[in-house]
């Protein structure tokens, strides 16, 4: 039997928690691997890119979270078999990591220089992005971003729109998603309330 290892941080979202919920979809049992910072630290070096997550299926190590995303959707029926719909959850889950990407350089600011650099975000990149992602929401039907149906592009977002209006991200408003694609909020309320995400919260209960 296939084994299945995910070491992420020990933190209910980010890049890690889609996979997660997928493992559980596919009824894939899995060794949860949850690292402090500290931790990480200092194996830090020691993987291939030197970041997480980091899967390992029988052994062998497997980095990039879209293409673990893509591969256990594959195995939890939720990733599209048409092409032109998984062509459209792919630029979904692209989209993200580039948000994702701009935001990353202001974790470790402080003071003036966080300040600056989120509002210079919230102006820039997160807005293009919040308003191009609700138009994605929008060509797929409003409900779902491909295959009218829950797919890990899904996943992957309802965790962002989540992480955006949570206030977590200082100098972030809470209601920059509201304001700018406010599909997007739906959005992360409808995949939340759904079987395959409660299932997943209330099995770590
Ligand atoms: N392209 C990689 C990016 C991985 C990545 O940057 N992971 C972050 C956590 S979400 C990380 O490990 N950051 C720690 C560091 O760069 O030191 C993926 O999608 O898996």
């Amino acid at each position: 039997m296939t084994t299945y290892k995910l070491t992420y941080f020990d933190y209910d979202g980010g890049r890690g928690e889609p996979i997660r919920i997928a493992l559980r979809a596919a009824g894939i049992a899995f060794e949860d691997i949850r690292l402090t910072f500290l931790e990480f630290g200092e194996i830090r070096s020691k993987l291939r890119f030197n970041s997480l997550p980091v899967a390992e299926i029988d052994d062998v190590a497997v980095t990039q979270s879209n293409a673990l995303l893509r591969y256990i959707g594959k195995q939890a029926k939720l990733y599209p078999k048409d092409d032109t719909q998984a062509l459209y959850c792919d630029e979904v889950m692209d989209a993200l990591e580039d948000l994702t990407h701009y935001i990353v350089p202001t974790f470790g600011m402080k003071g003036d220089q966080l300040k600056a650099a989120r509002e210079k975000l919230v102006d820039g990149w997160l807005s293009v992005y919040v308003r191009g992602l609700g138009d994605l929401l929008t060509r797929g039907g409003g409900k779902y971003f491909a295959d009218r149906r829950l797919t890990v592009a899904d996943l992957k977002a309802f965790l962002v729109t989540r992480w955006l209006t949570s206030g977590r991200l200082e100098h972030v408003p809470t209601d920059l998603v509201q304001r700018l694609a406010p599909n997007l909020v739906e959005h992360e309320k409808l995949v939340a309330a759904d079987p395959i995400v409660t299932g997943y919260y209330a099995s770590r209960r």
